[in-house]
């Protein structure tokens, strides 16, 4: 029998390469998608089925987190195996300026999601298993260094205390319920469709732009913070291994390498044979209220038990995103010759 996997946040970064991983095992894929003025589906767009070809294993569904009807009405429809909410408003900064709205989604929309899987687990009698994307940010103000499945958290945003709040609601109905439900504590992982805002993709479209002329300064607030990054193809085969184990449980997804946004930027500007030095500027726009300043992962529980091991490290990661980017920046540098305005988000 073929899976069915329904997945929120579909149009999100991890939703595309989730999407395609779970396309490429064969499962049938459903994905929850927000009405919007504009189309939000660029990340996915490759892999939209005419829903008249012979055997459609793409679908998108209108929902959202924070209305449960729509949730279990969709979850009736699907009848799914999988669950990954990969749903949130998952920008940190903006968190400061959206606290309730992002309580609501990250928070009590996986509450929503969990009594609407729950419900049809029961109503249905059909196993689900279920997947929560937790954050590193939940370890915020860090207690240690690595930090492991086992160490406190410190949440230190609107971002992060409302994904605390999710991370024990799944324990809770697992322990409750009965309920196959694992969280992944991701930490940054970034990739070439990482949205603009967050700070490598940040870096490397600017870094591009500016190569060919496109963009003379880069605004950016704290260089000093340390981060591990991966990338996202990696981290979305640890979603799915979690769920093939025969018990529940939660993991810890990392490189075990910290760099600074420094590093990064360094890193990025490099490729291109530039100083960022010579174009960056700060911006206090960008700082936090309360700031995060080092994140890094032992995933050695992922290694012995999932079998997970990242394969991207971060020289490799933004050369990618760079290369990816030059692509981008080539286009536009194509559309302002011609006579065309581009403009690109700063926030
Ligand atoms: P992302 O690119 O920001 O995608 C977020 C997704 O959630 C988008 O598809 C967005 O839809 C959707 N969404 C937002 N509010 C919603 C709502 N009310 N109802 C339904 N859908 C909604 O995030 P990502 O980087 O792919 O991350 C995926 C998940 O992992 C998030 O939960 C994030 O918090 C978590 N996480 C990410 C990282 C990381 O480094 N990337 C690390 C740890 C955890 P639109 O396209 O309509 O906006
Ligand atoms: O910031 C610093 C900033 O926004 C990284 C989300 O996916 O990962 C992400 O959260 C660091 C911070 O990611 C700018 O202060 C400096 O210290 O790329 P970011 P994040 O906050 O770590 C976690 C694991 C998630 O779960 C989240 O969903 O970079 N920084 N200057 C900047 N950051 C931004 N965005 N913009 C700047 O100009």
């Amino acid at each position: 029998m073929r899976k069915v996997a329904l997945i929120t946040g579909i149009t999100g970064q991890d939703g595309s390469y989730l999407s395609e991983l779970l396309l490429e095992r064969d499962y049938e894929v459903h994905g929850v998608v927000r009405r919007a003025s504009v189309f939000t589906t660029e990340r996915i767009d490759h892999l939209y089925q005419d829903r008249h070809e012979p055997e459609v294993r793409f679908h998108l569904h209108y929902g959202d987190l924070l209305e449960p009807t729509s949730l279990r009405r969709i979850i009736g429809e699907v009848q799914p195996d999988e669950v990954y909410n990969l749903a949130a408003q998952s920008h940190v900064r903006t968190s400061f300026e959206q606290p309730v709205y992002t309580a609501q989604v990250v928070a009590i929309g996986t509450l929503h999601l969990l009594e609407a899987v729950c419900d049809y687990q029961r109503s249905s009698g059909r196993q689900v298993r279920f997947y929560q994307a937790s954050s590193s940010e939940m370890y915020g103000k860090v207690l240690e260094i690595p930090q492991n499945e086992l160490t406190p958290f410190y949440p230190r945003s609107p971002y992060a205390c409302a994904k605390v709040q999710a991370y024990w609601q799944t324990i809770n109905y697992r322990e409750a319920y009965g309920l196959f439900a694992c969280n992944g504590i991701l930490f940054n992982h970034e990739s070439p469709r990482r949205g603009e805002t967050f700070v490598t993709r940040k870096i490397t479209r600017a870094a591009t732009r500016i190569k060919l002329g496109l963009q003379d300064t880069l605004y950016l607030g704290n260089l000093d913070a340390r981060r591990d990054w991966g990338f996202a193809g990696d981290y979305v085969e640890a979603m799915w291994l979690m769920l093939q184990q025969p018990e529940p449980a939660d993991f810890l997804i990392a490189t075990g390498r910290c760099h600074s946004v420094r590093d990064f930027l360094t890193t990025a500007f490099r490729c291109l044979d530039l100083n960022w030095r010579d174009y960056v500027k700060f911006d206090a726009r960008y700082l936090r209220p309360t700031e995060v300043d080092l994140l890094q992962g032992d995933a050695s529980k992922a290694r012995e038990v999932l079998g997970w091991e990242p394969k991207v490290m971060m020289p490799e990661l933004c050369r990618m995103m760079i290369d990816a980017d030059m692509s981008l920046a080539q286009r536009e540098r194509t559309l302002v010759d011609a006579g065309h305005a581009v403009l690109v988000p700063s926030a």
